[in-house]
């Protein structure tokens, strides 16, 4: 069986899926999804794919499944990578996806959107008010890595990394913040992860769609 995942390489929610697949070494093919030209806002797209009208979406076999997290989820319970050890564990493991949905990658994700992939110049104030809510589940992260641990969840990778590492990866430009530079401990902790074997950097697995924004 071929997992099918609907996605696009300037989605890192994608990303976060299309990772597992390559570091768990499943076989899968990309669905391209004609994002920037409303392939996902479609009547079709919704009624057929996803009522949410978002990627990812996975088909396995039968099964369609929608939301990074819960996907992952369900990857890590089938296949065993990347999986927890104990219930205490997935509790954690669950507690950090959710934060990565709820903060981590949603305003990253929405700022680097604005910066990078829409039409026009974004309103000044409300990427100031994006920024510092980027800048405050970044820090949490940051303050998390040093203290704790080599990993999100204890000294192995989890779902947890690969869902907060959806976003990390993607060219400075894009975005315009600088992890290197702001965030040493999510630096150190990305180094990790692109050590593992068979990681490859977001662009390498997804094709880009066409006619994203006006920059880089
Ligand atoms: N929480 C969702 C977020 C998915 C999401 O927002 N995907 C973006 C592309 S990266 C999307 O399809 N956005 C469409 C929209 O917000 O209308 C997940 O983790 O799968």
């Amino acid at each position: 069986m071929t997992y099918r995942l609907y996605g696009f390489g300037q989605s890192g929610n994608a990303y976060k899926v299309a990772l597992y697949l390559e570091l768990a070494g499943l076989p899968w093919e990309l669905v391209p999804v004609d994002f920037f030209n409303g392939a996902a806002r479609t009547p079709d797209y919704l009624a057929n794919v996803n009522e949410m009208g978002e990627v990812p979406v996975l088909v396995d076999g039968e099964r369609r499944l929608t939301q990074s997290g819960a996907i992952l989820m369900h990857l890590a319970e089938k296949h065993g990578s990347f999986r927890w050890t104990s219930a205490d564990e997935r509790d954690e493991i669950l507690r950090w996806i959710l934060f990565d949905n709820h903060k981590f990658t949603s305003y990253f994700a929405s700022y680097r959107f604005m910066h990078a992939f829409m039409p026009k110049d974004p309103d000044p104030a409300i990427m100031a008010f994006l920024k510092g809510r980027v800048d405050a589940a970044y820090k949490t992260l940051d303050r998390h890595l040093a203290r704790d641990s080599a990993f999100i969840v204890g000294e192995k990778p989890t779902i947890a990394d690969l869902s907060l590492a959806g976003y990390v990866f993607y060219p400075v430009a894009e975005s315009g913040i600088d992890i290197a530079a702001s965030y040493p401990a999510i630096d150190a902790w990305r180094g990790r992860i692109a050590a593992l074997p068979g990681f490859k950097p977001p662009y390498d697995i997804l094709p880009p769609a066409p006619g994203a924004g006006r920059r880089p």
